[in-house]
């Protein structure tokens, strides 16, 4: 097989970049595209992404080292046919295809000093279009300096953080995690702004960076002062702590997917900089209990006395198993990982109850049936659980409680009903999210819900997919079962599970006649809602679901 050297590729104006992550080792099977290692300049860091597949022979860099475009990083044995071409190519040629420019590029000569109010907005962000903002930094009434990170935005291929191009108090703030921005859209409203930013180097951002850069100095950001408008400002969900500890753009990824906070972490990199085996060793020092995060210290009871103890509950118990019989051990898979820690938490936080009811469904699957039958061609195939999700958005309008959110002492109600559902996938449980279900129609909602759980299955549902939740629906319809007890999915209030429908004798007053009845579990949170409201709700599903005409109502 061919030994082929990946060079670094075209990575703009990085020249003589000093190499501060090996994110592989000899012997390690890397596919086209994974990161190989991280480089920093004075302005970003970016992770130079491997041209081809295969095995890793040789490494041919080290920490500390300088690279530019065309430096050998390391040699891989191709796997099968090389998708590269050979190392006497010329770099360009086994460069990755260049990605998105992932760091700004212009900056404007001057910003105004105006002391008056002025907007921050997206600075040009090269390629990224459409992108989530998935961190928010600061909250109405902070104090901003020049240059700090507002915002941070991510796009599948790398995430950047926006800076404040001038300093103020945070009077009103635009967006929140999960919205989606482009290039000019507002970010903030400063008051007393003293000054903007100096302006960039025009010449400082690469044209055309690899997979994943992140801007760790500032894209100078376009500021035009103007009076505050009225519009009332989003609270951001998260607003974590300020000067953030140094992480490369994938391995805040991996701290945000396993919930780890990055500033408790130790940092055993260059300069301190925190690397992926940092973030497994502090989860594993968490969850055998040797370490606390802070928040879980905030949280134990006085009495706790640390040692994995923190409920008061007696040790897990360990027990030998090979010692009964054969066994074979297999690693928990990462989504499983991670909503594992979300279900335990939401498990033992939340106070919850379930009820049961039963739906007559025997029209409405006639219905469906029918719908289906004419729509043959359409190729868009009515699920049961798209009515579901239009009759719960009925029955979450009529009940506020079930579509709102515990913060603190208030209960947060949303004027906005996003439903999610649980998908089974090779993987584990996700939960994509149709969003705005109360504006789309059945069919609508079944077109979205087949292409998010293909893209559920495919392991490709992005964090925008399966955020913003209000309620969420699990249904086991297509397996069977009964009933259930589903676990709300925090800090939703509620969740409905649904089991498999079947043929049953109901009393019509004069005689049994066969119903085919749906079998529903409300899991609830009953800090938020009591049980008479809960049964409200499923009778009111229930009818709905009896006789679709009553959405109209
Ligand atoms: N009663 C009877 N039959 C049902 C039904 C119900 N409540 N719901 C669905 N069905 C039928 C469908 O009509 C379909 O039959 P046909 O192929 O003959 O038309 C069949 O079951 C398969 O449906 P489906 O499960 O593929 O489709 P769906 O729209 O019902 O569900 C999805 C889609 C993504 C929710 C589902 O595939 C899934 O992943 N379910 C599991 C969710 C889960 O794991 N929940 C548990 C979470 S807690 O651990």
């Amino acid at each position: 097989m061919a030994l082929i050297e990946v060079k670094v590729p075209d990575i703009g104006d990085f020249d003589e970049v000093a190499v501060i992550e090996l994110l592989v080792k000899v012997g390690d099977a890397v596919k086209a595209e994974q990161s190989l290692i991280t480089v920093e300049s004075d302005k970003a860091s970016m992770e130079i992404p491997s041209s081809t597949a295969g095995v890793v022979k040789e490494l041919r860099v080290a920490l500390g080292d300088k690279v530019s475009e065309g430096s050998v990083v390391l040699v891989v044995e191709a796997a099968g046919e090389a998708t590269a071409p050979a190392p006497a190519a010329a770099p360009a040629a086994a460069a990755p295809a260049p990605a998105p420019a992932a760091a700004p590029v212009a900056a404007p000569a001057t910003a105004p000093a105006a002391a008056g109010p002025v907007e921050v907005r997206v600075p040009d962000i090269g390629d990224f279009k459409d992108v989530a903002i998935i961190e928010v930094f600061v909250k109405p009434g902070d104090s901003i300096k020049v240059e700090q990170s507002l915002i941070t935005v991510e796009s599948d291929k790398a995430s950047m953080e926006i800076p404040s191009s001038h300093a103020g108090v945070l009077k009103e703030l635009k967006v929140k995690v999960g919205d989606k921005v482009n290039i000019g859209d507002l970010l903030a409203i400063l008051e007393g702004a003293a000054g903007a930013a100096a302006p960039a180097p025009a010449a400082a951002a690469p044209l055309a960076a690899p997979a994943a850069a992140v801007a760790v100095a500032a894209p100078v950001v376009a500021a035009v002062a103007s009076a505050p408008t009225a519009a009332p400002a989003h609270n951001p969900t998260a607003t974590p702590a300020l000067g953030l500890p140094h992480a490369s753009p994938s391995v805040r990824k991996f701290a945000r997917e396993l919930g780890v906070p990055l500033d408790e972490v130790k940092g055993s990199g260059l300069k301190g900089r925190i690397t992926a085996e940092d973030i497994q060793s502090f989860t594993k020092s968490v969850m055998t209990g040797s370490l606390q995060t802070k928040a879980q210290a905030a949280k134990a009871p006085a009495s706790s006395g640390g040692g994995g103890s923190e409920l008061g509950l007696i040790p897990w118990p360990k027990v030998d198993f090979a010692k009964f019989g054969p066994i074979e051990r297999k690693e928990l898979g990462r989504i499983k990982k991670i909503s594992g820690a979300n279900l335990l938490r939401n498990a033992i936080m939340i106070p919850a109850v379930t009820n049961h009811d039963d739906a007559d469904i025997t029209d409405l699957e006639a219905f469906r049936v029918s719908t289906n039958k004419e729509n043959e061609k359409s190729g868009v195939k009515v699920t049961m659980l798209a009515f579901l999700i239009k009759a719960s958005v009925a029955a979450l309008k009529k009940f506020p409680e079930f579509n709102s959110s515990l913060d603190g002492d208030s209960l947060v109600y949303k004027n906005y009903w996003h439903i999610g559902f649980a998908a089974d996938t090779p993987n584990g449980l996700v939960v994509p999210v149709i969003k705005d279900a109360d504006k789309k129609g059945v069919l609508q909602i079944s077109q979205e819900m087949g292409e998010l759980a293909k893209k559920a299955r495919d392991g490709k549902l992005g964090p925008a997919d399966m955020s913003g939740a209000t309620f969420t629906i699990s249904s086991l319809g297509g397996i069977g079962g009964r009933y259930f007890t589903p676990i709300i999915n925090a800090p939703e209030v509620a969740i409905l599970g649904v089991c498999k429908s079947q043929m049953e004798p109901v009393w019509d007053g004069k005689a049994f006649v066969p119903r085919l009845m749906l079998p529903l579990s409300l899991t609830w949170d009953h800090r938020v809602i009591d049980g008479a409201a809960a049964a409200r709700f499923n009778a009111y599903l229930g009818q709905i679901l009896g006789d679709f005409r009553r959405v109209l109502l």
